[in-house]
């Protein structure tokens, strides 16, 4: 877009007079950055209606997700119009800092982690590529909740987007439609976020519903009695789109969650097809044709029968024609292997709450069985395994896979497992439906945008189309003998330390040393990704330095940034250990400034733009197998850290694509779990055996650390030693050990470490989403690139 800074200025002038009768020079930070975001509403307006208009005659992909966990938007929509520069400079001439503007604007976070992360760098990769594609969720009234530690422990607070409205928000109430239930109906409220496509006129859309009762619409006509209902109903309505549920990676199985799921996916549908319908008419034969819906996790599933429903309740198309329509427009992202997180409804509630889309998944189900009977006669086990409902219990990944026509993991690795082992019946009966669609992030907000330093140093090496195509990057490989390169970019690193350190001090008030080697594990905290491991080592490590203070040893600054779901309190007790453990290093004077922790509170996006840049060591160290790809992996790669990492999910990829050299690998990986588990491992050999081993885990029960009397650490020490330590977290021990000293070593070499950063900066180009969504745009959705003028 092009920048006419009198222009910009008339239009901030007329708003925030218009708006808060205030001029220009006497306008609080929150006025300036409201008046801000709308004139970026209104200057996109146009481009956005047209994007629209054009998407509608062509066919289109549909991102249905429970979570966009989207984070801040102005920084990043001023980036993409390509006036984020001017508009610093021009706010600066009328004495405005625009960082205190930007910190005025609250995370939209509406997700929990990666997969929401996903959901959002998805987004800003169609609207760059120019491709049909729009985002459909609920418009949660308290996104994730805001994390406080209170004594070492994490408390929860609501968080509190909408407090004081959002600018990026446009309610569409024409396109408002009734979700009925089974003994209900609530009203669904469209909301759309525009997404603003880098270097592009196209602004794609994420419609995000609200839930209202259908009483507030004629409320006035009851009585006193009716009255008291009426708000009453109102209450349970609003709920459903009231808060999102805390828990990555499990199952709540509560009434609530699927009513929200219902709501979401009943509305999208009903509209989708109504604009169907304005353009093909009663054509459903069609809908394949210019209609593709991705279902991100089993979450939205239930949209498989609503469809049926839609199709044959409301639009009287036959039964058989109308599963044949379903089958060709979705397709299922499966995003873990944990069964905690597959999600099961149990029947009753789902009858209760959905009866008639109840018997219509039982008439997929019983469609199935019988192909399944015709299918393996003489395999009744197998038959019974692979049933929708089985006992009492509707399996909704199973669902999924019946009524798709494409199914894929997110990971090489994590596709490779579900096919041989969580689906491998399925993958036998439909071998052509499976494919692998490898995580990506977008280089926008998690280079340009969140290191404005290393992204202007990479254009003048390089030039600027890696911001589009980022396998450019590969380009940044000539420079790897060049001491000028690489003195630059580990300057870069120091400069993005020192910001970080700022900002711990300021919000933390923790004084940390910016030439300290920051080791960062940033991720939600569940036992398989093994944040207990690393806390470990650093005990482990104290214990060394204590007895042997002469050590040859950088400093090191062991960070960490964690939300544990609220009701998953082994978590949460390790996050108490963190705090613990830090609360004695940080207090020792002997140790100084060698050894430091730091729990960062309350981790989100915006926190995730300041810490990727700053690292030196991305741990993922999830237990191989575990995690199904991982994304943060991808950020700390694109901003020259190097990763201490198990062979699981992407990071095998990261090693395959920068080269094994420059990574720190380590740990069993899954093909030595599997010889492990079946020899029959016992925690206690390595806790016997490894130095130093037994010392650190009996910390937990013998006094010298306290989880002030919750019973947490007992319960930690007996899932390790008396309940077969489930995540190898003892096993891996020592391996892990040995790469964190072998990384304190190779830090002093200045060069060969800027080399490895080097590698892996120029070889993240295939982590970018816009790669990994051309890849569904071509495989799965079968769209188009269709560009505005
Ligand atoms: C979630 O964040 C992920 C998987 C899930 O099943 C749920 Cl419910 C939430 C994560 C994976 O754990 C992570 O490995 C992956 O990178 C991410 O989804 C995006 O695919």
């Amino acid at each position: 877009m092009e920048f006419n800074k009198e222009k910009w200025k008339e239009k901030l002038e007329e708003r925030l007079l218009e708006k808060f009768s205030v001029s220009l020079k006497d306008a609080s930070p929150f006025e300036v950055y409201k008046a801000l975001g709308e004139t970026v509403m209104s200057f996109i307006a146009k481009d956005w209606y047209e994007t629209k208009q054009e998407y509608s005659k062509t066919k289109q992909a549909f991102y249905l997700s429970s979570e966009f966990l989207m984070g801040r938007a102005l920084g990043n929509n001023l980036i993409n119009l390509g006036i984020d520069k001017e508009i610093q400079e021009f706010l600066k001439e009328l004495g405005i800092d625009y960082n205190q503007i930007e910190d005025e604007e609250e995370d939209a976070a509406l997700g929990n982690g990666g997969l929401g992360r996903l959901a959002a760098c998805f987004m800003d990769s169609l609207a760059t590529l120019n491709l049909p594609g729009q985002g459909y969720s609920i418009r949660y009234r308290n996104g994730i909740f805001n994390q406080y530690l209170r004594d070492g422990y994490q408390v929860e607070k609501p968080e509190t987007w909408l407090k004081y409205e959002d600018v990026w928000s446009v309610m569409r109430p024409e396109d408002e439609v009734v979700v009925n239930f089974g003994y209900t109906s609530v009203r669904a409220l469209p909301y759309d976020m525009p997404i603003i496509g880098y270097g592009t006129k196209n602004v794609n859309t994420l419609r995000l519903w609200e839930a209202h009762s259908i009483v507030d619409l004629d409320l006035g006509v009851f009585n006193q009695q009716d009255y008291l209902h009426a708000t009453q109903d109102k209450t349970l309505a609003e709920d459903i789109s009231r808060v999102l549920y805390p828990n990555d990676s499990t199952d709540e199985g509560k009434k609530l969650r699927l009513r929200q799921q219902y709501f979401f996916v009943s509305a999208s549908l009903q509209d989708i097809i109504k604009k169907f319908k304005k353009v093909h008419g009663r054509e459903f034969s069609k809908i394949p044709e210019f209609i593709s819906i991705q279902l991100n996790d089993t979450h939205p599933v239930i949209a498989i029968p609503e469809l049926m429903r839609i199709l044959v309740d409301v639009e009287g198309v036959l039964w058989e024609d109308a599963w044949e329509i379903v089958k060709k427009t979705f397709s299922y992202t499966n995003h873990t292997i944990l069964a905690e997180a597959l999600e099961k409804w149990w029947v009753g509630l789902y009858q209760e709450v959905v009866p008639r889309i109840f018997q219509i998944t039982e008439g997929i189900h019983n469609q199935f069985k019988n192909e399944l009977a015709n299918l393996y006669p003489n395999d009744v086990n197998k038959q019974n395994r692979m049933q929708i409902i089985q006992g009492n219990m509707i399996h909704m990944a199973w669902l999924a896979i019946y009524g798709s026509h494409k199914v894929n993991g997110v990971a090489e690795l994590h596709t490779e497992i579900l096919k041989e082992h969580e689906l491998r019946d399925w993958y036998e009966l439909y071998p052509d439906k499976f494919l692998n669609k490898t995580n990506g992030i977008t280089q926008r907000r998690w280079l340009l945008k969140s290191n404005p330093q290393l992204a202007s140093y990479i254009t003048e090496l390089i030039g600027d189309a890696w911001i589009k195509d980022l396998s450019e990057l590969k380009k940044l490989e000539q420079f790897i003998d060049d001491k000028k390169v690489l003195s630059k970019i580990w300057d870069i690193k120091i400069e993005k330390k020192k910001e970080l350190v700022e900002y711990l001090r300021e919000t933390q008030g923790i004084d940390i040393n910016p030439n300290s080697i920051f080791d960062v594990q940033v991720k939600r905290l569940h036992e398989y990704k093994r944040q207990l491991l690393n806390i470990f080592q650093v005990y482990d490590l104290y214990q060394q330095l204590k007895q042997n203070p002469n050590m040859d040893f950088v400093p090191t600054t062991y960070i960490y940034g964690a939300k544990a779901a609220p009701g998953y309190k082994v978590a949460k007790g390790i996050i108490r250990l963190i705090n613990d453990i830090a609360q004695i290093i940080n207090g020792d004077d002997e140790i100084k400034d060698r050894l430091k922790v730091v729990f960062v509170e309350n981790y989100r996006v915006t926190v995730a733009e300041k810490i990727f840049p700053a690292a030196d060591i991305s741990e993922q160290i999830s237990t191989a197998g575990k995690e199904a790809s991982g994304t943060g992996n991808m950020k700390f790669m694109l901003n020259g850290a190097i990763t201490l990492g198990t062979l699981d999910g992407a990071n095998v990829e990261i090693a395959k694509e920068a080269g094994e050299e420059n990574e720190y690998i380590f740990g069993m990986r899954v093909k030595d779990i599997e010889e492990l588990r079946k020899k029959g491992y016992d925690p206690r050999f390595p806790y016997n055996n490894v130095t130093g081993l037994k010392q650190v885990v009996d910390a937990l029960i013998d006094g010298r650390l306290s989880d002030l009397g919750s019973g947490i650490y007992r319960e930690i020490h007996s899932l390790l030693m008396e309940r077969g330590d489930q995540y190898f977290v003892l096993e891996d021990f020592e391996d892990y050990r040995r790469k964190q000293r072998e990384i304190n070593r190779d830090y002093k070499d200045k060069i060969s470490w800027a080399k490895k950063m080097l590698k892996n900066i120029a070889n993240a180009g295939k982590f970018s989403s816009d790669r990994t969504i051309l890849e569904y745009a071509n495989e799965i959705w079968n769209i188009k690139e269709t560009k505005i003028k």
